[in-house]
């Protein structure tokens, strides 16, 4: 594995074509790319070893949501010819083991700096570089600065009175302990009920001596139907590769699913079920699928809604148990959970459902958690609660763009971008899977690819014409803002509190921060601005020669 000392250009001084922020899936594409175009570059990794997402979220039970043939590169055939899943939604190791194979497969730990934060990026404008300094107190400068943060990485730890008073360990499902945690024999409570907490539960109480799960929103969630992957359907995924990729970016979310092109409403309440118990039987996100209007109209969304409700009144055996466990809000608004025997769980007697969306938890002590006076004794906290979605990981590094303007200055209000992929007034800064491009809403690979590709093309571009920087008119940005505003209006996901909008960290301002408007018509419009010459950005300056450059440095 890579480290600090292990890299060869590691001067307090360095010059560098690009650097990246963050080995997970979209660094280790980044460097791959920019390699081949010949760029000096330099990956930092805040975590000791790579795989992002895959690297910290530990949890039991953690695996994607996304069909692992769909999670997963497309940009090599021989990757993706010799790569084996072996279930349908693969584990998080099994994840973590792909990311180490592809960065063994295309030598990428030479460029990667483990165990490195990046804690500020400072734009030089006199030479169109980023000055960017690590937590070891070194800085590097490079042309480009591009963050591959990830959208959900920067945990969410609410500020529960108490908290450091708990006698016992507490976790966080974002930063799960690597030695794994065994909680048998303990008296367990699980705060948070999202996607991490769906998929942990069962496990957790399958092991613990008692489980409490402290709800404040019930979330919707949906069998997984999870199943080993037979030879057979390998063999014929493997041959229909190109095929099924090129058919998953033409649907909204990126993913290769059926989706039933009819009005939910215009259903009749026997082809709503049939539809319904299809894909319930058949597992997955898919199921937003059964209809095309789930998420522009709310008659047709409540119908698919009362569908899940009436499920988990079938699975609850306790009826007031069910009903406190089944939403009332708009299903797909929060995203939609994928689990494996999340309801059932809650018929074991070593289960308890605290709820907290009236009476909020008053505090943490030291023997447990304290709600409406009453006190909960745990012996171990695990916080489910979640991350600061999409500008967490970027608000916690110092960035400075022209005329030293902090970025979380010129975000104050919410993220403002062009496409996802940059903004005004920081120049050769570009955002992998940024706020305001589809990224969360899609299958995440693709749309890391697909950023990856038109940076390096960016690149390419300005390097060839010995262009020193493009940035963003204030003018196409904030018309992208508008548009990405315009759009969240029209889909009743922006019509409740989720961390797509911010809510769930006080404080953070409420903007719906991934655009809506669908994978295929994104991908157009990235396309049509690259053809018309980069339309809304300034490509300004010339480049300095390396040379020139290295002597101004010192
Ligand atoms: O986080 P979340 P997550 N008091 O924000 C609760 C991806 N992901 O880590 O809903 C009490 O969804 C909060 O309550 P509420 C995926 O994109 C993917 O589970 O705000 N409770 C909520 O129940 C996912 O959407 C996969 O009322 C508090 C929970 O904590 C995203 O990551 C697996 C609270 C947070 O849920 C985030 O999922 C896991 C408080 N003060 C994650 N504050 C897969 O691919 C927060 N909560 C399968």
């Amino acid at each position: 594995m890579g480290n600090r000392e292990q890299l060869p250009n590691t001067s307090a001084h360095a010059e560098l074509d690009a650097v990246i922020v963050g080995a997970g899936f979209a660094g280790l594409y980044m460097l791959y790319r920019l390699r081949n175009l010949g760029f000096s570059v330099r990956v930092f990794e805040a975590g000791s070893g790579i795989g992002g997402t895959w690297y910290w979220n530990r949890y039991p039970g953690a695996r994607c949501d996304v069909e692992s043939v769909q999670y997963s590169y497309q940009f090599s055939e021989a990757l993706q010819q010799e790569w084996e899943w072996t279930e349908r939604y693969a584990t998080q190791p099994e994840i973590l083991r792909y990311a180490n194979h592809v960065a063994d497969r295309f030598d990428l730990r030479k460029d990667i700096q483990l165990n490195t934060r990046v804690s500020a990026a400072t734009f030089d404008e006199a030479r169109h570089r980023w000055t960017v300094v690590t937590d070891d107190g070194k800085q590097v400068s490079a042309q480009f600065c591009i963050m591959a943060t990830g959208c959900l990485s920067s945990t969410n730890t609410p500020k529960f009175a108490g908290l450091d008073t708990f006698r016992g360990p507490v976790y966080h499902t974002g930063q799960w302990p690597h030695e794994g945690v065994d909680f048998t024999g303990k008296r367990v409570g699980v705060i948070g009920t999202g996607s991490s907490a769906i998929q942990s539960i069962p496990l957790i109480a399958e092991q613990a001596q008692h489980l409490f799960v402290f709800q404040r929103t019930p979330h919707y969630t949906v069998p997984a139907r999870n199943t080993p992957l037979d030879e057979a359907y390998k063999r014929q995924v493997k041959a229909e590769y190109p095929t099924m990729r090129s058919r998953a970016k033409q649907m909204f979310a990126g993913i290769d699913f059926h989706l039933n092109d009819q009005s939910a409403i215009q259903a009749s309440e026997e082809e709503r079920q049939r539809e319904y118990e299809a894909r319930w039987a058949y597992g997955g996100v898919s199921f937003m699928g059964a209809f095309n209007d789930l998420l522009f109209n709310e008659a047709s969304n409540a119908t698919a809604a009362a569908f899940v409700r009436s499920k988990i009144h079938e699975t609850v055996r306790n009826p007031a148990l069910a009903e406190a466990l089944s939403p009332r809000y708009v299903i797909g608004c929060k995203r939609l959970c994928v689990d494996t025997g999340y309801y059932e769980t809650f018929n074991r007697s070593n289960v308890t459902l605290v709820d907290v969306s009236k009476t909020p938890i008053e505090a943490i002590v030291a023997e447990g958690v304290q709600v409406d006076g009453k006190q909960y004794t745990v012996d171990a906290l695990v916080l489910a609660t979640g991350f600061d979605a999409m500008t967490g990981a970027l608000a916690r590094i110092d960035i400075r763009g022209k005329a030293g303007q902090p970025l979380r200055e010129k975000w104050h209000g919410g993220p403002r971008t062009y496409l996802g992929l940059m903004t005004a007034g920081f120049p050769n800064l570009f955002t992998i899977t940024g706020p305001g491009s589809p990224s969360v809403l899609t299958n995440m690979l693709p749309s890391i690819e697909q950023h990856v590709e038109w940076i390096a093309d960016c690149v390419a571009y300005l390097r060839e014409r010995e262009i020193a920087q493009i940035e963003p008119l204030q003018q196409a940005e904030d018309d992208w803002v508008t548009h990405v505003n315009e759009v969240a209006g029209t889909n009743l996901r922006s019509t409740c509190s989720s961390w797509y909008v911010g809510a769930n960290v006080p404080g953070k301002p409420r903007v719906f921060m991934p655009y809506i408007g669908g994978l295929p018509a994104y991908l157009e419009k990235c396309k049509e601005i690259v053809a018309a010459g980069y339309r809304g950005f300034l490509l300004s300056g010339a480049v300095t020669s390396r040379a020139t450059a290295l002597e101004d440095s010192r």
